[in-house]
């Protein structure tokens, strides 16, 4: 276990974590580390959040896998250049191990309740244990809420079927014939695994995807000793410049539809098709009709020659219903089925909900977020004192490091807890005036991101919005780095006569 050093001065905070998952285990490092009490909760029954619940086979993340580590917990160890996804789990396993958080987790338990009462957050959990907080993080992560295809008579299939992220190992799948559902990220890494594996693959396809290609190679056993050797090495790798070009030109692309950088990018996807695919038939199945990272760009490197190996079939068509050992078509074709795989996505907007969260004065965030989730800066809800959102709603998305995000956001959030632990006030949440004005720019700027340009996708809400962080990387470290502390009203202020309910602007 890792000692590290309390660096926390005056008021000690007691937070409740929600998640141990990247994002939960990284608060409870910082916890840790600033000598603050904290419990973590998490409904499952062990650490990993998106990389628990997902196992499907050819899973593996899509950011580098060095980016993609802690910044001070670097890895010399990752097997690839994107790490598979046992071995990011394992890491943050590991990483929980060793900074000391495994002993503040409690598993297998779902908080039901979150409910500011004179002062402080009362938890509860749906088994009914209850706590007491001054800080909440909200780690629930973004991708967890499994969305199944409604599709007429799913549960009327006689074999297995199951969705992306409830992945039933026990289900035998060589020589078998396999439906795959669906043709983001999920469903193309899917594919690749098992386009050998099947006996027949049929991936039925809604939407064609655009595939940045990609190529993931392993780390030497060499390599990884001078990683563990000389560790400049893997921030030599982080940095790299031609990673952080690549990086700038994506952001510049997507949060611009009209940029050169989009239009390069929408040549080298358009040239990865022509070049992978030899039949034109196929070609034209596989040409999407919106533009380029509209939808979230997928990585692939083997999907192409998946769909061409003789096993693999795209099914363009729709899908009419599913039948005891089958899915028929709309067109009448009917294909023959033993394992149905749906790679359907999931409900985006979904976040600490269901959870009930109760702020000031009764506020329920369901009610608060019931037309689009909002926090401001991505990170706080008026009303909700010593909230504090880790890859809450319209935090930057887009192939980016969510750890990387994370950890901003916690320095962000660290920040402004700054001003409770030196006594100014008891807790601090956003004004409703300042969560409205950035509002108000974001989605402005959204609907100029690529993202709007013509697709759907989870990144949009249900207003066709995109729910995303629409403006650079750098302007978001800029915000992160240095909070509008003038846009954050201190509740129970030092020089308050105890009311709750009298606050002042933290400028003030
Ligand atoms: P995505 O990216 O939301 O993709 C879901 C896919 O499922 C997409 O191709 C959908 O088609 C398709 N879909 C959804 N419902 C249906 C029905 N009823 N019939 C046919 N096809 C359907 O989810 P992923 O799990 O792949 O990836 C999610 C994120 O996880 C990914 O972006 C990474 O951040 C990691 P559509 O495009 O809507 O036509």
């Amino acid at each position: 276990m890792v000692e590290v050093e309390s660096g926390s001065q005056g008021r000690k905070l007691r937070f409740v974590i929600i998640g141990a998952g990247m994002a939960g285990v990284l608060a409870g490092i910082k916890c840790k580390e600033r000598g603050e009490e904290f419990t973590i909760y998490e409904k499952g029954d062990k650490v990993g959040g998106t990389w628990r619940e997902n196992h499907y086979p050819g899973l593996a993340c899509d950011t580098p896998a060095h980016t993609y580590s802690y910044s001070f917990a670097h890895n010399p160890d990752w097997s690839s250049y994107f790490a598979p996804g046992p071995e990011i789990r394992e890491y943050f396993q590991a990483m929980a191990d060793r900074y000391g958080v495994s002993e503040h987790i409690v598993f297998n338990a779902e908080i039901a309740e979150c409910r500011w009462q004179e002062g402080r957050w009362h938890i509860r959990t749906k088994d009914g244990r209850s706590d007491v907080a001054d800080v909440i993080v909200a780690a629930t992560g973004v991708l967890h809420h499994p969305k199944i295809a409604d599709i007429p008579g799913l549960n009327s299939f006689a074999g297995p079927y199951f969705h992306s992220a409830r992945w039933d190992h026990s289900v035998e799948i060589d020589g078998k014939k396999i439906g795959v559902i669906g043709t983001g990220s999920t469903g193309v890494q899917i594919v690749s695994a098992l386009c050998k594996r099947a006996g027949k693959l049929v991936h039925f396809q809604r939407s064609p995807q655009w595939i940045m290609p990609s190529t993931n190679p392993p780390y030497s056993e060499a390599q990884r000793a001078a990683f563990r050797a000389d560790p400049t090495l893997i921030d030599a790798e982080r940095n790299a410049p031609e990673a952080l070009a690549r990086r700038a030109r994506f952001t510049a692309a997507i949060i611009d539809k009209d940029s050169p950088e989009l239009a390069e990018i929408e040549a080298i996807v358009a040239k990865n098709l022509q070049d992978s695919v030899a039949d034109p038939a196929l070609r034209a199945k596989l040409t999407p009709n919106y533009r380029a990272a509209c939808k979230r760009m997928v990585f692939s490197g083997d999907y192409y020659r998946s769909v061409q190996e003789s096993t693999v079939y795209i099914e363009t068509g729709a899908i009419d219903h599913v039948e005891p050992s089958g899915i028929r078509m709309k067109d009448g074709t009917f294909h023959e089925l033993d394992v149905i795989a749906l790679a359907t996505g999931f409900h985006a907007d979904r976040f600490v909900r269901p959870m009930t969260v109760i702020g000031e004065n009764g506020e329920d965030l369901s009610d608060f977020w019931s037309e689009r989730p909002r926090a401001y800066f991505a990170v706080t809800v008026p009303h909700f004192p010593n909230f504090f959102l880790l890859n809450g709603p319209t935090g930057p998305v887009g192939n980016f490091s969510l750890t990387d995000i994370a950890e901003r956001q916690w320095e962000y959030s660290d920040q402004l807890l700054n001003l409770v632990r030196e006594g100014k006030a008891q807790a601090i949440a956003p004004s409703m005036e300042a969560l409205l004005d950035y509002e108000t720019r974001r989605k402005a700027a959204a609907m100029n991101t690529v993202f709007a340009s013509g697709c759907s996708s989870w990144y949009l809400d249900s207003e066709g919005v995109p729910q995303v962080w629409p403006w650079s990387y750098p302007y978001f470290l800029d915000v992160m780095a240095n909070p509008r502390f003038e846009d954050y009203q201190l509740i129970g202020a030092a020089d308050d006569d105890g009311d709750d309910e009298k606050k002042s602007s933290a400028a003030g």
